[in-house]
Protein backbone atom coordinates (compact mmCIF):
# COMPACT_ATOMS: atom_id res chain seq x y z
CA UNK A 1 0.00 0.00 0.00
CA UNK A 2 2.87 2.17 1.09
CA UNK A 3 4.76 1.95 -1.92
CA UNK A 4 1.72 1.97 -4.24
CA UNK A 5 1.26 5.27 -2.56
CA UNK A 6 5.14 6.20 -2.73
CA UNK A 7 4.64 5.45 -6.74
CA UNK A 8 2.22 7.44 -7.35
CA UNK A 9 3.28 10.55 -5.57
CA UNK A 10 6.67 9.76 -7.65
CA UNK A 11 4.60 9.86 -10.74
CA UNK A 12 3.12 12.64 -10.21
CA UNK A 13 5.94 14.51 -9.17
CA UNK A 14 7.26 13.38 -12.67
CA UNK A 15 4.30 14.68 -14.52
CA UNK A 16 4.47 17.97 -12.71
CA UNK A 17 8.41 18.53 -13.36
CA UNK A 18 8.12 17.68 -17.22
CA UNK A 19 5.24 20.37 -16.70
CA UNK A 20 7.89 22.73 -15.29
CA UNK A 21 10.03 21.94 -18.09
CA UNK A 22 7.71 22.30 -21.24
CA UNK A 23 6.46 25.08 -20.28
CA UNK A 24 9.85 26.68 -19.94
CA UNK A 25 10.62 25.33 -23.62
CA UNK A 26 7.66 26.64 -24.73
CA UNK A 27 8.72 29.79 -23.61
CA UNK A 28 11.96 29.52 -25.05
CA UNK A 29 10.22 28.68 -28.71
CA UNK A 30 9.04 32.23 -27.94
CA UNK A 31 12.13 34.28 -28.25
CA UNK A 32 12.18 33.28 -32.51
CA UNK A 33 9.45 32.70 -34.86
CA UNK A 34 10.84 29.85 -36.59
CA UNK A 35 11.01 28.09 -32.91
CA UNK A 36 9.15 25.11 -31.74
CA UNK A 37 8.27 24.02 -28.85
CA UNK A 38 9.14 20.15 -28.47
CA UNK A 39 5.42 18.93 -28.53
CA UNK A 40 4.83 20.84 -31.76
CA UNK A 41 8.39 19.88 -33.61
CA UNK A 42 7.15 15.83 -32.82
CA UNK A 43 3.75 17.15 -34.47
CA UNK A 44 5.30 18.13 -37.28
CA UNK A 45 7.56 15.37 -37.55
CA UNK A 46 3.81 13.25 -37.26
CA UNK A 47 2.48 15.33 -39.62
CA UNK A 48 4.94 14.72 -42.51
CA UNK A 49 5.32 10.47 -41.46
CA UNK A 50 1.96 9.68 -40.84
CA UNK A 51 0.53 7.53 -43.96
CA UNK A 52 -1.89 9.56 -45.88
CA UNK A 53 -4.78 6.57 -44.87
CA UNK A 54 -4.10 7.87 -41.14
CA UNK A 55 -4.13 11.23 -42.01
CA UNK A 56 -7.23 11.33 -44.03
CA UNK A 57 -8.99 9.41 -41.29
CA UNK A 58 -8.00 12.03 -38.79
CA UNK A 59 -9.60 15.04 -40.94
CA UNK A 60 -12.54 12.49 -41.16
CA UNK A 61 -12.82 11.83 -38.06
CA UNK A 62 -12.27 15.10 -36.22
CA UNK A 63 -12.53 18.16 -38.58
CA UNK A 64 -10.63 20.94 -38.47
CA UNK A 65 -9.77 19.45 -34.76
CA UNK A 66 -7.53 16.84 -36.19
CA UNK A 67 -4.62 19.07 -35.67
CA UNK A 68 -5.68 19.62 -31.43
CA UNK A 69 -6.00 15.59 -31.66
CA UNK A 70 -2.53 14.88 -32.77
CA UNK A 71 -1.51 17.51 -30.51
CA UNK A 72 -3.31 15.85 -26.96
CA UNK A 73 -2.14 12.31 -28.32
CA UNK A 74 1.58 13.19 -28.35
CA UNK A 75 0.87 15.05 -24.46
CA UNK A 76 -0.40 12.56 -23.39
CA UNK A 77 1.71 10.33 -24.60
CA UNK A 78 4.80 12.45 -23.14
CA UNK A 79 2.37 13.36 -19.86
CA UNK A 80 2.23 8.94 -19.62
CA UNK A 81 6.32 8.72 -20.35
CA UNK A 82 6.56 11.40 -17.42
CA UNK A 83 5.01 9.67 -15.12
CA UNK A 84 6.86 6.47 -15.67
CA UNK A 85 9.89 8.83 -15.81
CA UNK A 86 9.11 10.03 -11.90
CA UNK A 87 8.11 6.81 -10.93
CA UNK A 88 11.57 5.39 -11.84
CA UNK A 89 13.84 8.88 -10.98
CA UNK A 90 11.86 8.20 -7.08
CA UNK A 91 11.88 4.51 -6.76
CA UNK A 92 16.18 5.06 -6.68
CA UNK A 93 16.46 4.37 -10.25
CA UNK A 94 17.52 7.91 -11.65
CA UNK A 95 19.88 6.56 -14.11
CA UNK A 96 16.93 4.92 -16.24
CA UNK A 97 15.06 8.27 -15.74
CA UNK A 98 17.70 10.13 -16.95
CA UNK A 99 18.50 8.28 -19.76
CA UNK A 100 14.49 8.66 -20.72
CA UNK A 101 14.50 12.16 -20.52
CA UNK A 102 17.64 12.35 -22.46
CA UNK A 103 16.28 10.36 -25.29
CA UNK A 104 13.09 12.33 -25.50
CA UNK A 105 15.30 15.41 -25.71
CA UNK A 106 17.15 14.03 -28.59
CA UNK A 107 14.31 12.88 -30.15
CA UNK A 108 12.60 16.42 -29.65
CA UNK A 109 15.74 17.79 -30.80
CA UNK A 110 16.05 16.15 -33.73
CA UNK A 111 11.93 16.81 -34.94
CA UNK A 112 13.14 20.48 -34.15
CA UNK A 113 16.17 20.45 -36.89
CA UNK A 114 13.79 19.06 -39.35
CA UNK A 115 11.20 22.13 -38.78
CA UNK A 116 10.57 25.01 -41.36
CA UNK A 117 13.45 27.32 -41.69
CA UNK A 118 15.16 25.74 -38.87
CA UNK A 119 18.49 26.36 -37.99
CA UNK A 120 20.91 24.25 -35.23
CA UNK A 121 19.61 26.75 -32.25
CA UNK A 122 16.04 25.51 -33.06
CA UNK A 123 16.64 22.83 -30.52
CA UNK A 124 16.90 24.99 -28.00
CA UNK A 125 13.69 24.82 -26.79
CA UNK A 126 13.59 21.09 -26.39
CA UNK A 127 16.97 21.03 -24.79
CA UNK A 128 15.82 23.55 -22.76
CA UNK A 129 12.62 21.23 -22.00
CA UNK A 130 14.78 18.61 -21.10
CA UNK A 131 17.33 20.12 -18.93
CA UNK A 132 14.68 21.90 -16.93
CA UNK A 133 12.79 18.62 -16.21
CA UNK A 134 16.25 17.08 -15.38
CA UNK A 135 16.98 19.82 -13.04
CA UNK A 136 14.03 19.82 -11.27
CA UNK A 137 13.14 16.71 -10.88
CA UNK A 138 16.75 16.72 -9.46
CA UNK A 139 15.87 19.90 -6.77
CA UNK A 140 12.66 17.79 -5.97
CA UNK A 141 13.88 15.11 -4.79
CA UNK A 142 16.84 17.22 -2.95
CA UNK A 143 14.12 18.47 -1.23
CA UNK A 144 12.48 15.54 -0.23
CA UNK A 145 14.84 13.95 1.50
CA UNK A 146 13.09 11.90 3.93
CA UNK A 147 12.91 13.72 7.13
CA UNK A 148 12.30 12.28 10.84
CA UNK A 149 9.28 13.54 11.47
CA UNK A 150 6.74 12.89 8.62
CA UNK A 151 4.55 16.57 9.26
CA UNK A 152 7.31 18.25 8.10
CA UNK A 153 8.10 15.91 5.21
CA UNK A 154 4.23 16.97 4.14
CA UNK A 155 5.36 20.39 4.51
CA UNK A 156 8.15 19.94 2.00
CA UNK A 157 5.70 17.75 -0.61
CA UNK A 158 3.53 21.27 -0.03
CA UNK A 159 5.77 23.49 -1.14
CA UNK A 160 7.81 21.05 -3.53
CA UNK A 161 4.24 21.14 -5.36
CA UNK A 162 3.69 25.10 -4.48
CA UNK A 163 7.02 25.97 -6.25
CA UNK A 164 6.68 23.74 -9.45
CA UNK A 165 2.78 24.97 -9.65
CA UNK A 166 3.96 28.81 -9.71
CA UNK A 167 7.12 28.36 -11.83
CA UNK A 168 4.86 26.53 -14.51
CA UNK A 169 2.25 29.24 -14.56
CA UNK A 170 4.86 31.92 -15.07
CA UNK A 171 6.59 30.36 -17.99
CA UNK A 172 3.51 29.58 -19.01
CA UNK A 173 2.45 33.59 -18.86
CA UNK A 174 5.36 34.55 -20.27
CA UNK A 175 5.58 31.64 -23.44
CA UNK A 176 2.17 33.17 -24.21
CA UNK A 177 3.80 36.72 -24.38
CA UNK A 178 6.35 35.92 -26.27
CA UNK A 179 4.78 33.77 -28.53
CA UNK A 180 2.38 36.35 -29.40
CA UNK A 181 5.02 38.85 -30.36
CA UNK A 182 6.38 35.85 -32.66
CA UNK A 183 3.01 35.47 -34.42
CA UNK A 184 2.70 39.71 -34.61
CA UNK A 185 5.84 39.62 -36.11
CA UNK A 186 5.42 37.28 -38.64
CA UNK A 187 1.79 38.94 -39.88
CA UNK A 188 3.69 41.77 -40.11
CA UNK A 189 6.34 40.24 -42.55
CA UNK A 190 3.98 38.97 -44.61
CA UNK A 191 1.91 42.22 -44.69
CA UNK A 192 3.14 44.73 -47.80
CA UNK A 193 2.24 48.48 -48.38
CA UNK A 194 1.13 48.79 -52.06
CA UNK A 195 2.67 51.93 -53.31
CA UNK A 196 1.48 55.03 -52.35
CA UNK A 197 -1.29 57.42 -54.40
CA UNK A 198 0.51 60.06 -53.77
CA UNK A 199 4.16 58.90 -53.54
CA UNK A 200 7.15 61.29 -53.01
CA UNK A 201 9.84 60.78 -55.81
CA UNK A 202 13.16 58.86 -55.06
CA UNK A 203 15.33 60.56 -52.69
CA UNK A 204 18.52 62.37 -53.87
CA UNK A 205 21.91 60.40 -53.32
CA UNK A 206 23.10 60.41 -49.58
CA UNK A 207 25.50 62.99 -49.18
CA UNK A 208 26.79 60.69 -46.39
CA UNK A 209 28.14 58.34 -48.35
CA UNK A 210 30.91 60.60 -48.72
CA UNK A 211 31.40 62.21 -45.77
CA UNK A 212 32.13 59.58 -42.59
CA UNK A 213 30.07 59.87 -39.55
CA UNK A 214 27.48 61.88 -41.10
CA UNK A 215 23.82 60.64 -40.29
CA UNK A 216 22.56 59.34 -43.24
CA UNK A 217 19.76 61.10 -44.97
CA UNK A 218 16.96 58.95 -43.77
CA UNK A 219 17.35 56.85 -40.34
CA UNK A 220 17.33 53.04 -40.57
CA UNK A 221 14.24 51.60 -38.60
CA UNK A 222 16.48 49.39 -36.50
CA UNK A 223 18.80 52.41 -35.98
CA UNK A 224 15.74 54.78 -35.19
CA UNK A 225 15.49 55.91 -31.37
CA UNK A 226 12.44 54.71 -29.42
CA UNK A 227 10.58 56.21 -26.53
CA UNK A 228 8.36 53.59 -24.88
CA UNK A 229 6.83 53.99 -21.10
CA UNK A 230 5.62 50.39 -21.12
CA UNK A 231 7.90 47.44 -20.88
CA UNK A 232 7.30 45.41 -23.63
CA UNK A 233 5.86 46.42 -26.87
CA UNK A 234 1.85 45.76 -27.07
CA UNK A 235 1.44 42.98 -29.99
CA UNK A 236 -1.41 43.83 -31.96
CA UNK A 237 -2.79 41.54 -34.93
CA UNK A 238 -4.24 43.57 -37.66
CA UNK A 239 -6.72 40.84 -37.75
CA UNK A 240 -8.68 42.57 -34.19
CA UNK A 241 -7.31 46.05 -34.48
CA UNK A 242 -9.85 48.82 -34.98
CA UNK A 243 -9.60 52.41 -35.01
CA UNK A 244 -11.94 54.25 -33.52
CA UNK A 245 -12.70 57.76 -33.91
CA UNK A 246 -15.13 59.53 -31.08
CA UNK A 247 -15.33 62.26 -28.44
CA UNK A 248 -16.61 65.27 -29.57
CA UNK A 249 -17.69 65.08 -32.62
CA UNK A 250 -21.03 64.34 -34.05
CA UNK A 251 -20.17 61.29 -36.44
CA UNK A 252 -18.11 58.84 -34.58
CA UNK A 253 -16.40 56.55 -36.79
CA UNK A 254 -14.15 52.80 -36.47
CA UNK A 255 -12.15 51.60 -39.55
CA UNK A 256 -10.07 48.61 -39.66
CA UNK A 257 -7.10 47.68 -40.83
CA UNK A 258 -8.29 46.94 -44.03
CA UNK A 259 -10.70 49.77 -44.50
CA UNK A 260 -7.87 52.06 -43.72
CA UNK A 261 -5.85 51.45 -46.30
CA UNK A 262 -8.38 51.80 -49.03
CA UNK A 263 -8.06 55.17 -48.20
CA UNK A 264 -6.16 57.76 -49.91
CA UNK A 265 -2.47 56.86 -49.21
CA UNK A 266 0.63 59.11 -49.04
CA UNK A 267 3.93 59.57 -48.22
CA UNK A 268 5.83 62.41 -46.08
CA UNK A 269 9.17 63.08 -45.26
CA UNK A 270 9.64 63.72 -41.46
CA UNK A 271 11.86 64.44 -38.65
CA UNK A 272 10.51 63.23 -35.22
CA UNK A 273 12.19 64.17 -32.43
CA UNK A 274 11.93 63.35 -28.40
CA UNK A 275 11.78 66.91 -26.56
CA UNK A 276 13.92 64.84 -23.84
CA UNK A 277 17.11 65.08 -26.77
CA UNK A 278 19.93 66.73 -24.93
CA UNK A 279 22.04 69.04 -27.50
CA UNK A 280 23.80 66.77 -29.07
CA UNK A 281 21.45 63.61 -28.58
CA UNK A 282 20.37 60.67 -31.08
CA UNK A 283 16.70 60.88 -29.83
CA UNK A 284 15.73 62.29 -33.56
CA UNK A 285 15.66 60.38 -36.62
CA UNK A 286 14.14 61.35 -40.03
CA UNK A 287 11.62 58.77 -41.74
CA UNK A 288 10.08 58.86 -44.96
CA UNK A 289 6.34 57.57 -43.19
CA UNK A 290 3.52 56.08 -45.08
CA UNK A 291 0.03 56.43 -44.57
CA UNK A 292 -2.87 58.29 -44.66
CA UNK A 293 -4.45 61.76 -44.07
CA UNK A 294 -5.35 62.45 -40.60
CA UNK A 295 -6.80 66.05 -41.20
CA UNK A 296 -9.51 64.37 -43.44
CA UNK A 297 -10.16 61.64 -40.77
CA UNK A 298 -10.77 64.24 -38.33
CA UNK A 299 -13.02 66.45 -40.57
CA UNK A 300 -15.20 63.33 -41.35
CA UNK A 301 -15.78 63.10 -37.95
CA UNK A 302 -16.99 66.75 -37.51
CA UNK A 303 -15.70 67.63 -34.60
CA UNK A 304 -18.24 69.79 -32.38
CA UNK A 305 -17.20 73.66 -32.19
CA UNK A 306 -16.10 72.76 -28.25
CA UNK A 307 -13.70 70.28 -29.22
CA UNK A 308 -9.89 71.88 -29.43
CA UNK A 309 -7.51 68.86 -28.76
CA UNK A 310 -6.97 66.02 -30.80
CA UNK A 311 -5.96 62.92 -28.31
CA UNK A 312 -4.44 59.51 -29.03
CA UNK A 313 -4.69 56.56 -27.26
CA UNK A 314 -2.71 53.20 -26.88
CA UNK A 315 -2.94 50.33 -26.03
CA UNK A 316 -0.19 50.49 -23.12
CA UNK A 317 -2.44 53.13 -22.11
CA UNK A 318 -0.38 56.23 -23.41
CA UNK A 319 -1.77 59.04 -24.58
CA UNK A 320 -0.53 62.24 -25.85
CA UNK A 321 -2.95 64.88 -26.74
CA UNK A 322 -2.19 68.34 -29.73
CA UNK A 323 -4.17 70.84 -30.62
CA UNK A 324 -6.95 70.56 -33.54
CA UNK A 325 -5.65 73.82 -35.20
CA UNK A 326 -2.33 71.69 -35.31
CA UNK A 327 -4.71 69.83 -38.35
CA UNK A 328 -3.63 72.67 -40.43
CA UNK A 329 -2.94 70.86 -43.93
CA UNK A 330 1.08 70.06 -42.36
CA UNK A 331 0.22 66.68 -43.73
CA UNK A 332 -0.57 64.95 -40.23
CA UNK A 333 -0.75 61.15 -40.85
CA UNK A 334 -2.08 58.17 -39.66
CA UNK A 335 1.20 56.37 -40.37
CA UNK A 336 1.45 52.65 -41.35
CA UNK A 337 4.63 52.82 -42.92
CA UNK A 338 8.08 54.05 -41.89
CA UNK A 339 10.76 53.85 -44.39
CA UNK A 340 9.47 51.47 -47.18
CA UNK A 341 8.93 48.84 -44.48
CA UNK A 342 4.95 47.99 -43.29
CA UNK A 343 5.81 50.59 -39.25
CA UNK A 344 8.05 47.57 -37.30
CA UNK A 345 6.39 46.66 -34.08
CA UNK A 346 8.77 48.76 -31.74
CA UNK A 347 7.41 51.99 -34.12
CA UNK A 348 3.75 51.32 -33.35
CA UNK A 349 2.33 48.60 -35.24
CA UNK A 350 -0.14 48.27 -36.95
CA UNK A 351 -0.83 52.33 -36.69
CA UNK A 352 0.75 55.33 -35.28
CA UNK A 353 0.09 58.97 -35.46
CA UNK A 354 2.80 61.67 -36.95
CA UNK A 355 2.26 65.21 -36.90
CA UNK A 356 5.43 67.43 -38.46
CA UNK A 357 6.52 69.79 -36.00
CA UNK A 358 5.46 68.25 -33.08
CA UNK A 359 7.16 66.40 -30.29
CA UNK A 360 6.52 62.80 -30.08
CA UNK A 361 4.89 62.81 -26.41
CA UNK A 362 1.99 65.27 -27.72
CA UNK A 363 1.66 63.65 -30.93
CA UNK A 364 3.20 60.53 -32.07
CA UNK A 365 1.08 58.09 -30.79
CA UNK A 366 2.35 54.40 -31.33
CA UNK A 367 -0.06 51.33 -30.93
CA UNK A 368 -2.88 53.59 -31.81
CA UNK A 369 -6.17 52.33 -31.14
CA UNK A 370 -8.48 55.44 -30.62
CA UNK A 371 -8.82 58.81 -31.55
CA UNK A 372 -10.53 61.02 -29.08
CA UNK A 373 -11.80 64.73 -29.75
CA UNK A 374 -11.53 66.82 -26.50
CA UNK A 375 -10.59 69.90 -25.05
CA UNK A 376 -7.37 70.89 -23.45
CA UNK A 377 -8.91 72.30 -20.02
CA UNK A 378 -10.85 68.30 -19.88
CA UNK A 379 -7.98 65.79 -20.45
CA UNK A 380 -4.63 65.84 -20.37
CA UNK A 381 -2.42 63.19 -21.95
CA UNK A 382 0.13 60.79 -20.34
CA UNK A 383 3.53 63.44 -20.05
CA UNK A 384 1.64 66.67 -19.00
CA UNK A 385 0.64 65.98 -15.03
CA UNK A 386 3.90 64.57 -15.16
CA UNK A 387 5.03 68.48 -15.78
CA UNK A 388 5.73 68.79 -19.21
CA UNK A 389 4.27 71.30 -21.50
CA UNK A 390 1.18 70.55 -23.38
CA UNK A 391 2.06 73.18 -25.96
CA UNK A 392 4.81 71.42 -27.82
CA UNK A 393 6.61 72.28 -31.22
CA UNK A 394 9.40 71.24 -31.68
CA UNK A 395 12.59 73.85 -31.46
CA UNK A 396 15.25 74.37 -33.94
CA UNK A 397 18.04 72.39 -33.20
CA UNK A 398 21.66 70.68 -34.92
CA UNK A 399 24.01 68.51 -33.88
CA UNK A 400 27.70 67.39 -34.97
CA UNK A 401 27.83 64.30 -35.70
CA UNK A 402 31.65 64.40 -36.93
CA UNK A 403 34.21 64.64 -34.62
CA UNK A 404 32.34 63.09 -32.08
CA UNK A 405 32.60 65.00 -28.75
CA UNK A 406 35.74 64.29 -27.02
CA UNK A 407 37.07 62.04 -29.69
CA UNK A 408 40.68 62.71 -30.77
CA UNK A 409 41.19 62.83 -34.84
CA UNK A 410 44.36 62.60 -36.29
CA UNK A 411 45.19 66.10 -37.98
CA UNK A 412 44.99 66.53 -41.42
CA UNK A 413 41.98 67.11 -44.14
CA UNK A 414 38.64 65.63 -43.26
CA UNK A 415 35.00 67.32 -41.99
CA UNK A 416 33.06 69.28 -39.35
CA UNK A 417 29.14 67.37 -40.46
CA UNK A 418 25.92 67.15 -38.70
CA UNK A 419 22.53 67.53 -39.05
CA UNK A 420 20.20 70.50 -38.16
CA UNK A 421 15.94 70.60 -37.59
CA UNK A 422 13.49 73.26 -37.47
CA UNK A 423 10.04 71.15 -38.64
CA UNK A 424 8.02 72.53 -40.26
CA UNK A 425 9.70 76.14 -40.89
CA UNK A 426 12.58 74.51 -42.36
CA UNK A 427 16.41 75.20 -42.17
CA UNK A 428 18.16 78.21 -44.57
CA UNK A 429 21.41 78.31 -42.93
CA UNK A 430 23.95 76.91 -40.70
CA UNK A 431 27.26 78.63 -39.82
CA UNK A 432 30.39 77.03 -37.71
CA UNK A 433 32.50 78.43 -35.22
CA UNK A 434 36.10 76.98 -34.77
CA UNK A 435 37.73 78.32 -31.75
CA UNK A 436 38.08 81.85 -32.46
CA UNK A 437 38.12 81.76 -36.27
CA UNK A 438 35.16 83.84 -37.97
CA UNK A 439 31.88 82.12 -38.03
CA UNK A 440 31.55 80.13 -41.60
CA UNK A 441 28.52 78.85 -43.97
CA UNK A 442 28.26 75.32 -43.97
CA UNK A 443 27.57 73.48 -46.95
CA UNK A 444 23.83 72.13 -46.94
CA UNK A 445 22.71 68.61 -47.93
CA UNK A 446 19.21 68.21 -49.85
CA UNK A 447 16.08 69.95 -48.30
CA UNK A 448 13.75 66.92 -48.63
CA UNK A 449 10.79 69.17 -47.18
CA UNK A 450 10.37 71.78 -44.75
CA UNK A 451 9.72 69.18 -42.23
CA UNK A 452 12.49 67.10 -42.78
CA UNK A 453 16.48 67.67 -40.78
CA UNK A 454 18.79 68.98 -43.56
CA UNK A 455 22.72 67.50 -43.51
CA UNK A 456 25.85 70.00 -43.47
CA UNK A 457 29.44 70.19 -43.47
CA UNK A 458 32.44 72.47 -43.76
CA UNK A 459 35.90 71.16 -44.86
CA UNK A 460 38.27 71.70 -41.79
CA UNK A 461 42.12 70.38 -41.78
CA UNK A 462 43.22 70.54 -38.20
CA UNK A 463 47.03 70.70 -36.79
CA UNK A 464 47.17 69.30 -33.30
CA UNK A 465 45.58 71.24 -30.90
CA UNK A 466 41.98 71.45 -28.99
CA UNK A 467 39.33 72.71 -30.34
CA UNK A 468 35.64 74.01 -29.61
CA UNK A 469 33.54 73.81 -32.57
CA UNK A 470 29.95 76.38 -32.39
CA UNK A 471 26.66 75.64 -34.52
CA UNK A 472 24.49 78.14 -35.39
CA UNK A 473 21.16 77.02 -37.49
CA UNK A 474 18.97 79.21 -39.01
CA UNK A 475 15.42 78.58 -40.06
CA UNK A 476 13.33 79.92 -43.67
CA UNK A 477 11.24 82.38 -41.83
CA UNK A 478 13.89 84.21 -39.86
CA UNK A 479 16.95 85.39 -40.02
CA UNK A 480 18.26 85.53 -36.76
CA UNK A 481 19.63 81.74 -34.87
CA UNK A 482 17.45 80.26 -32.74
CA UNK A 483 19.44 77.15 -31.65
CA UNK A 484 22.87 76.77 -31.29
CA UNK A 485 25.17 74.43 -29.64
CA UNK A 486 29.02 74.44 -28.45
CA UNK A 487 31.43 71.51 -28.40
CA UNK A 488 34.59 71.29 -26.51
CA UNK A 489 37.35 68.86 -27.32
N1 LIG B 1 2.17 54.29 -27.13
C1 LIG B 1 3.21 55.13 -27.00
N2 LIG B 1 3.43 56.04 -27.98
C2 LIG B 1 4.46 56.91 -27.87
C3 LIG B 1 5.31 56.90 -26.74
C4 LIG B 1 5.05 55.93 -25.73
O1 LIG B 1 5.75 55.86 -24.71
N3 LIG B 1 4.00 55.06 -25.89
N4 LIG B 1 6.34 57.79 -26.66
C5 LIG B 1 6.21 59.04 -27.42
C6 LIG B 1 7.44 59.81 -27.43
S1 LIG B 1 7.86 60.64 -26.00
C7 LIG B 1 8.19 59.94 -28.56
S2 LIG B 1 9.50 61.01 -28.60
C8 LIG B 1 7.86 59.16 -29.78
C9 LIG B 1 9.03 58.31 -30.18
O2 LIG B 1 8.71 57.52 -31.28
P1 LIG B 1 9.65 56.30 -31.67
O3 LIG B 1 9.77 55.44 -30.44
O4 LIG B 1 9.01 55.63 -32.83
O5 LIG B 1 10.96 56.93 -32.05
O6 LIG B 1 6.75 58.29 -29.61
C10 LIG B 1 5.71 58.80 -28.84
N5 LIG B 1 4.65 57.82 -28.86
MO1 LIG C 1 9.58 61.95 -26.46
Amino acid sequence: MDSRRNKLKGGLLGVLATLVGLSLGNAMAGLHHTWNNPIVSLGNRVVDHVPSAIKEFAIRTFGVNDKAFLISTIVIVVIGLSFYIGRTYFSERELTAQAIVTGMTVAASIAALFDPHSTLFSILPSVTTGLATFFTLRWMSEQLQTSPEADSGRRDLFRVVGVAGVATLAATGLGKILQQHASVQVERIKQFLPKAMKFLPKPPLDPALRTPGLSSLFTPNEKFYRIDTALSTPNISIETWKLEIDGMVSNPKTFTYAELMKRETFELDDTISCVSNEVGGNLVGNARWYGIRLDDLIRESKPTSRADQVMGHSTDGFTAGFPLAALDGRDAMIALGMNGEVLPIDHGYPARIIVPGLYGYVSATKWLTRIELTRFDEKQGYWIPRGWSAQAPIKTQSRIDTPFDGFTVKPGPRAIAGVAWAPTRGISKVEVKIGKEPWREATLGPELAKTTWRQWWIDWSPTSGHYQISLVSHIWSLSNFCASNGWDW
